[in-house]
């Protein structure tokens, strides 16, 4: 094939192979070097990962743009047009999968011997339309056009049982032992990706299962001649890892699911343990070599799964097994909402994976009689502590087991770390307090700065050169700048410019326009109760009612463009109410001829990483509402900020933190606090009372009732409107007048714009803490106690 046939995309490929062909050395050399090394090593463990495009990454990682776009462009060919063409591996729902993301990044580029063990959907997170202005999915088939940065290794297949029984028999010694005899099996596929680090030569794995049928099941089946019945069975087995489930912080308690989790683990403790560790490596010094980080409940299988090779396939006894488990294991925490918390019922582990109840049983019945000896007499806080809940059936609580045998449990913000020791845990923490720590979470300054803001990292680089790009403690040094009126109207202009190519990408990708000349005010993340995008929907309603009624002069509006980008679980019937709700004050407003174009409403479908990167250094404000005590921590928050939007939040997650750095003048802080929160709702509240007292929060509600929206049509918005007044369980009504007041603020600090942009340097300036980096040094030197080890390039060519 000949240039003049190649379409886009088989540029785009070529290009790609070309980069992971120039990484390949280093891959093959960081291999080398923990071969010879043997040194300790971290697993995440993430059933997503939210990786985002991937060309921009590795050309900035092996430092090749500049060569790329030069001998592109001598055979006439336009990177950016490549860029645009590469489907995003969605393989998470947000903020989780995301943050693991940022991490084997912010790994690879501290040089930390690490391994990403992950699932390898064949279909990511939906992708969101809109249709009426209801959320309607479609399947993400993200393979379809090729992915050139994954290396199928079909020959290292390893092979996870399920189903079937145990058996008591007894070992050579005579002692009775259980042995697991399993019903049917899968084979799990590794796909590994490429992590470079920095332009330091390290490139880390991320290593993904795949599932297919095993070829002892397919033979057996097509020796009974039973042809179809065998194909049946592959696809059968291939289902486990056919979609990543879509619900984000409120689990689903599908079989499919704790398939997918059991499968992904099963093969990467097996992995590790008989392909990365060398032959016949004594399991008894593991600790020494790794640490297995459970993100989140989803990966927590891996416990029992540990226990199991240990005692039924390694021969040890219980104590031996269960000291070494002890060591390798630490579960991070992200949430606080009960319904988060992960429990599969016991009959289900009993099917699918019925010694592993087992070993969960001995480690409660263990644990048990600890809490026991160290509370005597306490039957009810024994109750309440038991890894197996009774009611409303018998069930494991994932975290528990978890919190029970991990070497350590981490929060993923101070706030929230705090709430899980008061509250969530503990009893645990009381128990075992040194077990307890806080990480605070962080992104990493190469993809949200480095890559989607050019302009400011060129600004920056000017003006404190380049280090920070991997030690973002150094923007620090701009502080002197944010009062040097040059410096400031060249940061206005970078703004400026990210507007205008936000403008160009909605325009391109929607057909939305967008008026740069305006504020742009965003609220992006998934769709959720807790985070009350509510909340900004009555702000909203209640700017154009006041107008509408004449209460409000237009003139006095702040042109805004209010920017939301989320996604509703496709069974989260409130949340995708709410996404009508937006979708029709849009409308609606957006058409108003009265509204002068001064409150524009933008929604574009779809929201991901991708468009991220486009729209947060476009941002003036960035709106992090949720009710107190509930978000964990929040990530967007911090890639706002260091991309120099100011935040309106509440004393939440790791809002908190960015509060304390950035300074009270530079934040607009409003809403009940966590401990008022809880006071309020201890005390019965009456979400009633505040539309009652509230004239404008009246207004805002009744015109949404009033079917104004919905062209007269009153009930469309009855189930929100009824939700707010009769439960309101997160707090929107209570919070609404102290969100307005709030946004008053804004508007006032806005008018100034010299006073705005100097606000805008410093929360750049004074953010470089939530490095990703800094996230990992943290656990590194608090959990996982693994050190670097460096790569040397000087020998590889290109
Ligand atoms: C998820 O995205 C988060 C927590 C969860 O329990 C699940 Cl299942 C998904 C988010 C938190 O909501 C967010 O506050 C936090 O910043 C993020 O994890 C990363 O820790």
């Amino acid at each position: 094939m000949d240039l003049l046939q190649a379409s886009v995309n088989d540029k785009y490929l070529a290009l790609a192979r070309t980069v992971r062909h120039y990484l390949m050395t280093r891959w093959l050399e960081t291999e080398r070097r923990q071969t010879e090394l043997q040194s300790k090593a971290v697993a995440y463990l993430s059933a997503e990962f939210l990786l985002g495009r991937q060309l921009d990454n590795s050309l900035l990682a092996t430092d090749l743009e500049e060569i790329a776009a030069e001998s592109l462009q001598g055979l006439g060919i336009e990177l950016d047009e490549l860029r645009t063409v590469e489907v995003e591996p969605g393989l998470g729902n947000g903020g989780l999968g995301r943050l693991a993301a940022c991490f084997i990044d912010s790994l690879a580029t501290l040089d930390v011997p690490s391994i990403g063990y992950g699932i390898r959907y064949e279909y990511g997170i939906f992708k969101q339309t809109f249709v009426d202005g209801r959320q309607v999915e479609q399947p993400d088939n993200w393979l379809e056009l090729g992915s050139p940065w994954e290396f199928p290794h079909p020959e290292a297949a390893v092979t996870v049982n399920f189903g079937g029984h145990t058996e008591k028999t007894a070992d050579d010694d005579g002692r009775e032992v259980s042995r697991w005899v399993p019903g049917w099996s899968v084979e799990g596929v590794p796909y590994n990706y490429m992590v470079p680090g920095y332009q330091n030569g390290r490139v880390n794995t991320l290593r993904l299962w795949s599932a297919r049928a095993t070829k002892a099941f397919d033979l057996q089946i097509f020796n009974a001649g039973d042809y179809t019945e065998a194909v049946r069975a592959q696809t059968f087995a291939e289902n486990i890892s056919k979609v990543l489930y879509p619900e984000d912080s409120t689990p689903q308690g599908k079989e499919l699911r704790l398939q997918q989790q059991y499968f992904f683990v099963a093969c990467s403790l097996r992995n590790f343990i008989e392909d990365v560790l060398p032959a016949g490596y004594d399991l008894h010094k593991l600790p020494e070599r790794i640490t297995f980080q459970l993100n989140d409940t989803h990966p927590v299988i891996a416990i029992p799964e540990l226990m199991r090779i240990l005692i039924d396939e390694r021969g040890w006894n219980w104590d031996e097994a269960w000291d070494v488990t002890n060591q390798v294991f630490a579960y991070t925490c992200h949430t606080l909402l009960p319904e988060a918390l992960e429990v599969w019922p016991t009959s289900l582990l009993e099917k699918l994976l019925p010694r592993h109840l087992e070993i969960i049983y001995r480690i409660n019945k263990d644990f048990l009689a600890r809490v026991r000896e160290t509370y005597p007499g306490d039957e009810m806080r024994a109750r309440h502590m038991s890894i197996i809940a009774e009611s409303p059936e018998r069930a494991v609580r994932m975290a528990y087991l978890a919190t029970v045998t991990g070497s350590k449990v981490n929060g993923v913000a101070a706030l929230h770390s705090q709430l899980l020791r008061d509250k969530v845990l503990k009893d645990f923490s009381d128990m075992e307090p040194e077990k307890f720590t806080n990480v605070t979470n962080g992104v990493t300054p190469r993809r949200f700065v480095r890559l989607a803001n050019p302009g400011l990292s060129g600004l920056i680089t000017e003006a404190i050169g380049d280090g920070w790009v991997t030690d973002l403690d150094r923007l620090s040094e701009l502080e002197p700048l944010a009062d040097d009126s040059g410096f400031l109207s060249r940061f206005r202009e970078v703004k400026a410019a990210n507007k205008a190519r936000f403008a160009d990408v909605m325009e391109a990708r929607d057909g939305i326009r967008v008026d740069t000349g305006t504020m742009v005010d965003a609220m992006v993340k998934r769709l959720h109760e807790y985070k009350r995008q509510m909340l900004k929907v009555l702000h909203i309603v209640s700017l154009y009612e006041q107008v509408k009624s004449g209460a409000l002069p237009i003139e006095k509006v702040t042109p805004r463009t209010f920017v939301f980008g989320a996604k509703a679980a496709p069974g989260y019937r409130m949340a995708k109410e709410i996404i009508a709700l937006i979708n029709a004050v849009g409308r609606t407003v957006n058409d108003d001829p009265a509204m002068q174009g001064r409150l524009t409403i933008v929604f574009p479908p779809n929201y991901n990483v991708t468009l991220a990167e486009k729209l947060i250094p476009a941002a003036d404000l960035s709106e992090q509402i949720s009710v107190a005590g509930k978000e964990a921590s929040g990530t967007g928050n911090m890639k706002f900020a260091l991309n120099g939007a100011l935040t309106i939040g509440t004393d939440d997650g790791a809002n908190v933190e960015i509060r304390e750095l950035v300074g009270d003048e530079n934040f607009f802080l409003f809403g009940m606090s966590e401990p008022e929160v809880e006071r309020v709702v201890s005390a019965g509240y009456e979400p009633a009372s505040f539309y009652d007292k509230n004239a404008a929060l009246r207004r805002a509600l009744d015109l949404i009732a009033s079917g104004a929206f919905s062209d007269g049509r009153r009930g469309e918005f009855e189930p929100i409107v009824a939700n707010l007044l009769e439960q309101d369980r997160f707090l929107v009504l209570a919070d609404f007048q102290s969100y307005m007041d709030a946004q008053a603020r804004v508007d006032t600090a806005y008018a100034d714009q010299d006073a705005w942009t100097r606000s805008a340097v410093l929360n750049v300036a004074r953010t470089g803490f939530f490095s990703s980096d800094r996230s990992m040094r943290d656990y590194l030197d608090r959990i996982w106690h693994a050190e670097p080890v460096s790569i040397d390039v000087s020998s590889m060519q290109g």
